[in-house]
């Protein structure tokens, strides 16, 4: 199964044809009408990203339909000395996907390299496209009879091209791990247009490097990923859903202990919400109702799975559920008597980010301190912030079993946006010099893009970015692939 490591060439550039202004014309002959767009109307959608912070202006956009079209793309704007901005969903939420203003970079995006080439049941291995639609894959596997687990509430327009680039987390980290865990091999086209393949899908190999994770979190910066090894897992036969109620977050640490050691491995998401979430998501979001009678302070989605079909879940959540009663540590909860009211649970989670959208601004972060430390965490970094402005409103939720919140900050009621988002580098500085406090990271899963790259200069320990810069450097020494990600200065 799978190809053999390559490092090839790829189209041999054509000396004296490299000028800036015809590289359109030279792209389109290699990608086709179809694979290019330099209409303006056709391009808006793809100029600004998901929480419209940033809005670019491109040379063009292109869509290669393979891989050797993506390396003579990446070939002829090295010719040209233009940038390349790897672009999948364009649901990130860091601003990596969006070009500059300047009008000279293009945006590359492998929509139309959206295919399941191989699964392998046996290897239990799925080799598939970057530009593949996350939902797309999960549903392949699924009819295939295996599960692939990655899930975030992006995924029906995400690309697994952008999930590998950020190293996305989601909602069953806990049980399988992120993206990063759930890749065994990529095909990445190098800034020099070359092809690096390690699509084997080998479960060990300890060859040297394991260059793929180079590229697997790099948001663009090295390669362009253009296909990947998953690994598959046998299909769920029982899901259970919950949402619980809890007073404080030192109870819903507890009960996090006792989940885990009476649901063993079956624990797949523990997610957490504060009440403000519950509020925004019941004004904004058509169709949802407040799942409990009573409001709470905080909650906590939680999703146990089992392939077994004898695995007794829903034994083992009741009698856990009821402990967890009887000793305090639980006030309230729902188990979920259908599919049809775990889907609605789910639905509720999956809106928050939505509804905080049509709340007004806000300012995210998705930091990552030790689980043991979150609640100490969340009033800390609460009381410094609202110490600066005590009408800003901090809405807390995320994957608190992985010990990754966002811990976002949303404008006061009434308040102008645009003052509110003049502030946001200010509140996101108290936000980090408290995760810095707990020892904790500034980005637990959507990336640097170009939104934290100050972030990243002030935080990362001493020498972690001249190491970054030496790969960057070794990797891309022109500086092509999406400059201005990652690092401030894009120069070599
Ligand atoms: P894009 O936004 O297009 O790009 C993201 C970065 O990857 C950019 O730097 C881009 O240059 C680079 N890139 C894209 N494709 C390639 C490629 N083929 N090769 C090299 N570089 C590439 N994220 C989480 O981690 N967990 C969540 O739970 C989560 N939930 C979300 C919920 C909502 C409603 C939304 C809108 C977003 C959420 N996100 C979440 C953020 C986002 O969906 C993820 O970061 C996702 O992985 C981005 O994929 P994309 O295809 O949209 O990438
Ligand atoms: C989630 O967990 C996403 O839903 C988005 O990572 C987080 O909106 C956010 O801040
Ligand atoms: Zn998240």
């Amino acid at each position: 199964m799978g190809d053999p490591p390559t490092l090839s060439d790829g189209p041999a550039d054509r000396p004296g044809e490299d000028a800036a202004d015809r590289l359109v014309e030279r792209l389109a002959a290699v990608v086709g009408p179809r694979g290019l767009v330099t209409d303006p109307d056709r391009l808006a959608p793809h100029c600004v990203d998901w929480r419209r912070l940033y809005q670019g202006h491109p040379l063009a956009l292109v869509r290669p339909a393979d891989v050797d079209q993506v390396a003579a793309v990446v070939r002829l704007c090295r010719a040209a000395g233009t940038a390349i901005v790897p672009q999948g969903g364009n649901t990130g939420m860091a601003g990596g996907a969006i070009p500059d203003e300047s009008g000279r970079q293009v945006i590359v995006n492998l929509a139309r390299m959206n295919r399941i080439r191989e699964i392998d049941a046996a290897g239990h291995t799925m080799t598939v496209e970057a530009g593949a639609i996350l939902s797309e894959i999960q549903d392949a596997a699924d009819a295939a009879g295996f599960l692939f687990p990655l899930s975030l509430g992006s995924q029906g327009s995400c690309q697994i091209g952008g999930n590998l680039a950020t190293n996305a987390g989601g909602n069953a980290v806990l049980r399988y791990g992120n993206a990063r865990d759930l890749a065994l091999g990529l095909e990445v086209v190098l800034a020099d247009g070359r092809i690096w393949r390690r699509l084997s899908g080998l479960r060990k190999d300890n060859t040297g490097y394991d260059l793929k994770h180079l590229f697997i979190g790099s948001e663009g910066t090295l390669g362009l990923i253009t296909a990947a090894v998953l690994k598959l897992f046998p299909r769920w036969a029982q899901t259970e859903t919950a949402l619980l109620a809890f007073d404080d977050i030192d109870a819903v640490l507890r009960f996090f202990i006792a989940a885990r050691r009476r649901t063993g491995d079956t624990l797949v998401a523990f997610e957490l919400i504060d009440r403000p979430c519950i509020d925004f998501v019941l004004t904004h979001i058509a169709g949802t109702s407040d799942p409990l009678d009573e409001a709470y302070p905080w909650y906590v989605l939680v999703q146990a799975a089992s392939s077994d079909p004898a695995a007794g879940l829903r034994e083992a959540l009741d009698s856990l559920l009821a402990d967890a009663m009887a000793d305090g540590t639980l006030v309230d909860g729902v188990l979920a008597a259908s599919e049809d009211q775990a889907r609605r649970l789910w639905f509720l989670r999956e809106s928050i980010t939505e509804s905080q959208r049509l709340q007004g601004a806000s300012v995210k972060h998705d930091i990552s301190v030790r689980i043991s430390r979150i609640g100490d965490f969340i009033a800390e970094a609460t009381r410094r912030v609202l110490e600066e402005e005590p009408g800003d409103r901090v809405v807390v939720f995320g994957h608190v079993g992985d010990g990754n919140l966002h811990f976002n900050v949303c404008q006061p009621p009434g308040t102008d946006p645009a003052a509110f988002l003049a502030r946001c580098p200010a509140i996101s500085r108290i936000v980090y010099e408290t995760v810095a406090d707990f020892a904790g990271s500034i980005s637990a899963e959507h990336g640097i893009g170009r939104l934290k790259r100050a972030d990243l200069a002030r935080h990362l320990p001493a020498g972690d970015l001249e190491l970054m810069l030496s790969l960057k450097r070794a990797l891309d020494p022109e500086g092509l692939m999406n400059p201005g990600v990652l690092f401030d200065d894009p120069e070599p």
